[in-house]
């Protein structure tokens, strides 16, 4: 990462890494996306509006391993967060053209989840950046384009509707972020952001990578112990505090470890019933 990039990272939270990709990169990618498409379509796994929002990308798509330490974009994650990473998150995108009326969501976010109510900070710490390769072209707004507000990674909160699908400005500054084929942008997890709805007729593709430092993952080994038969008598909460698998059919085993499911996470059941979760204490709301 040279000087100048870090300062403009610090400054506003990203950066736009123009033509890191070449076109034989852009057109082998585009078609595994397309592929992955395919298949998800053929199974029945779009959301309704056709588009795809895949997690796991290396493991639903192994041929773009390479995009994970790609040497015009990796240097940058290293520069940034050292070298003891590894991708904990990422997803593979698909959005066609919105041909009919969408209902209103307002969708602006920093990254991170829970990390937003846990950490007590101001700024909360940095803890994961994060890589998108374009695949289509966003070099018009309107394209289904990556929104940002340039500099918010330093703002615990902006200013939100009190549900979801209530109509809200959008935060000053915001602006959406423009890109050819080929080219990636780089955030700070905590630069408040949105994808935008495509009214374009091209579909809108793309490739995000995760990164955080790897020990945000459990350090014990736990796992034989689990599967023994002193196990058996261990309570749900013990068994939570031990790492087990908690997620329940139909639940991904990551989006529980990131608590998308209180219901079925002992210690936040254990609490609701004793009255215990203050909802003054965001860490203590579900
Ligand atoms: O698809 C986009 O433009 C935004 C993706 C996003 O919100 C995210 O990666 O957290």
């Amino acid at each position: 990462m040279t000087a100048e990039q870090r300062a403009r990272f610090e400054r506003d939270g990203y950066l736009v890494l123009p033509g890191v990709l070449d076109q034989d990169e852009v057109a082998r990618y585009s078609a595994a996306l397309d592929r992955v498409y395919a298949e998800q379509q053929a199974a029945g796994r779009l959301a309704p509006d056709g588009s795809l929002h895949l997690l796991s990308a290396v493991a639903a798509l192994p041929e773009v391993v390479d995009l994970i330490d790609h040497p015009r974009t990796f240097p940058l994650v290293w520069s940034v967060l050292g070298w003891n990473v590894h991708v904990y998150h990422s997803h593979l995108d698909v959005h066609p053209p919105i041909r009919s009326p969408k209902p209103y969501r307002f969708e602006w976010h920093q990254d991170g989840g829970r990390q937003n109510r846990e950490l007590e900070t101001d700024p909360r710490p940095r803890l994961s950046v994060k890589l998108a390769y374009w695949l289509s072209d966003v070099s018009e707004p309107g394209r289904g384009n990556f929104k940002v507000v340039p500099g918010s990674h330093l703002t615990n909160r902006i200013d939100g509707p009190p549900r979801r699908d209530v109509r809200w400005p959008e935060p000053p500054g915001a602006v959406e972020v423009t890109a050819a084929p080929g080219d990636a942008v780089f955030f700070d997890r905590r630069l408040w952001h949105t994808r935008t709805d495509n009214h374009s007729e091209l579909t809108r593709k793309g490739m995000f990578f995760a990164y955080s430092h790897r020990w945000s993952y459990g350090r014990d080994e736990n796992d034989a112990l689990l599967a023994s038969p002193v196990a058996a008598a261990f309570t749900p909460v013990q068994r939570q505090l031990l790492g087990a698998p908690l997620a329940g059919p139909g639940q991904l085993p990551g989006d529980h470890q990131w608590g998308h499911h209180p219901d079925t996470t002992p210690l936040h059941g254990q609490l609701a019933a004793r009255g215990l979760l203050d909802e003054q204490y965001p860490p203590l709301r579900p």
